[in-house]
C-alpha cells in the first residue's frame, strides 16, 4: 500500500506512534509518506520505502496566526495526486483531521477518492477536543473520516460520551518494538547514579499539568524517607521549573536528576527499578509500556486507559488520581527485594501482549477493509 501519515513530528506519544508505525510498516514493504512541518523525531531510519513531505507556511504580516491547517491540506492534496497514496491515515485529530477531509473534498473535484483513518490518542478528546472552541469541528472530522481508531477501550468509550459520534471505534492499543526496548546492561550507569544500592525511580513525560509531575515528586519524597532511593526524571515542559523549586522546597535535590529531553530513553529505564505515572488522564500510557518493556513495574493511578495496560497487582499497582500514600505504600510494596523480581518478570510479560508485530497487521487489516468499503 502507499499510505501518507500526518501526525505531530515532536517526541509526545501520538507523534512517537505514528512515526514507529510508518517505520514497521516500511520494513513490511508499504511505502510511508509522512506529511508534517518538520522531520518527525524518530523517523532515524533509512529506508527507500519512506519518505517525508514538508508542509511549508508562508508569512504575510496580516496573519497573527498562520493558517497551518490550509497548507497541511493542500499539501495533502499535492501527495495524494502526485504519489498516486491509497490512504490517508491521520493522528490526532486537531487539526488533522478536518485538514484531511478538506483535502478529500478538493480531491473529489479532481476525481479522486482517498480514504482517511482518523486515529484518537487522547488529548485531542479528552481535554482539547472537548474544548467548545473545537468541539463542532471535531465531532464533524470524526464522522467524515471512512475509518476511526482510538488506543484504548477507555479513550473509545469517552468519545462517545463527549462527542455525537455516529461512526464506529476500532480499538487498536499502542504498540512497543522489543528490540529497542529491552533491559540492557548498564551496571557503569547505575553505579554512577546510585553508587550505595539505592532504589531507582523514574517518571518520563512532558511535564505538562495532566501528568502531575508534583505527585511523583512528593511519592518520591515520602519514599526516600523509608528506603534509600534516587529520582531520575526525564523529558521537559512548562512544570519543570516548579518541580525544580518543590525539590528544593523539600531538600531532595541531592538525589533527584533532571535529565531533560532524551533520545536514549530505554537506556535510563534499564536501570530502573520502578516507573511512576500519576496522572490525571492518559487514554494509554505509552510511557509506562516502554518502561516495562524494559523489566520495570509501574506504580500509576487509574486513570483513562492506564488499567488496559498495568495489572494491578501483577505489573504494579493502579490507584485514584492524587492518593500519594497508597502511591507511597504500594512503590514500597513492590520495591521489597522480596516482591521486586516477580514485579519485573510480570511487567516484560505484559509488555510483549503490545509487541509491534502484534499490534501492526491490526492496523493493516483495518486499512485494507477502509479501502475495501470505499
Ligand atoms: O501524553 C501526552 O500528553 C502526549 C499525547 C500525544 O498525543 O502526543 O499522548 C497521548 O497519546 C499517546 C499515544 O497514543 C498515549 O499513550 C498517551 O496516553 C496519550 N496521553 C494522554 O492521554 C494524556
Amino acid at each position: 500500500m502507499k499510505i501518507g501519515i500526518v501526525c505531530y513530528p515532536t517526541f509526545g506519544g501520538s507523534g512517537v506512534v505514528a512515526t514507529e508505525l510508518g517505520k514497521a510498516l516500511a520494513l513490511k514493504g508499504h511505502k510511508v509518506h509522512f506529511i508534517t512541518y518538520s522531520q518527525p523525531a524518530r523517523l532515524d531510519l533509512f529506508s527507500e520505502n519512506l519518505y517525508y513531505h514538508e508542509v511549508f507556511i508562508p508569512t504575510y504580516p496580516l496573519f497573527q496566526y498562520p493558517p497551518y491547517e490550509l497548507a497541511l491540506a493542500s499539501k495533502m492534496v499535492d501527495i495524494v495526486r502526485f504519489e498516486k497514496l491509497d490512504l490517508l491515515h491521520v493522528h490526532y485529530a486537531i487539526p488533522h483531521a478536518s485538514a484531511a477531509f478538506m483535502a478529500k473534498q478538493i480531491l473529489k473535484t479532481k476525481g479522486i477518492s482517498i480514504p482517511v483513518i482518523t486515529t484518537l490518542h487522547g488529548t485531542d478528546i479528552t481535554l482539547v477536543g472537548k474544548d467548545a472552541s473545537f468541539e463542532p469541528v471535531v465531532t464533524f472530522s470524526i464522522n467524515q473520516s471512512d475509518g476511526v481508531t482510538a488506543v484504548s477501550d477507555s479513550l473509545r468509550t469517552e468519545t462517545f460520551e463527549y462527542f455525537d459520534i455516529e461512526k464506529d471505534i476500532e480499538v487498536i492499543p499502542n504498540f512497543i518494538n522489543l528490540d529497542k526496548f529491552k533491559r540492557q546492561r548498564k551496571e557503569h550507569f547505575r553505579m554512577a547514579i546510585a553508587p550505595t544500592e539505592e532504589k531507582l525511580l523514574v517518571h518520563t513525560s512532558n511535564f505538562r499539568a495532566v501528568k502531575r509531575v508534583e505527585d511523583v515528586i512528593r511519592i518520591f519524597a515520602k519514599v526516600r524517607q523509608q528506603i534509600p532511593s534516587k529520582l531520575l526524571l526525564v523529558g521537559d515542559g512548562p512544570d519543570r521549573p516548579k518541580m525544580e523549586k518543590l525539590c528544593r522546597q523539600l531538600q531532595i535535590c541531592q538525589d533527584v536528576r533532571f535529565l531533560g529531553k532524551l533520545d536514549a530513553v530505554e537506556e535510563v529505564l534499564s536501570i530502573a527499578d520502578l516507573f511512576l505515572m500519576p496522572s490525571e488522564k492518559e487514554s494509554f500510557g505509552l510511557a509506562a509500556l516502554e518502561a516495562m518493556a524494559c523489566e520495570v513495574p509501574v506504580v500509576s493511578t487509574n486513570a483513562g486507559g492506564i488499567p488496559e495496560l498495568n495489572v494491578d497487582g501483577e505489573t504494579g499497582f493502579t490507584s485514584p488520581v492524587g492518593a500519594i500514600d497508597e502511591m507511597v505504600e504500594k512503590a514500597l510494596y513492590i520495591l521489597n527485594d522480596e516482591n521486586l523480581p516477580r514485579f519485573k518478570a510480570n511487567a516484560l510479560r505484559r509488555a510483549t501482549d503490545f509487541d509491534v508485530n502484534k499490534i501492526v497487521p491490526l492496523y493493516e487489516n483495518f486499512y485494507q477493509k477502509t479501502i475495501n468499503i470505499q
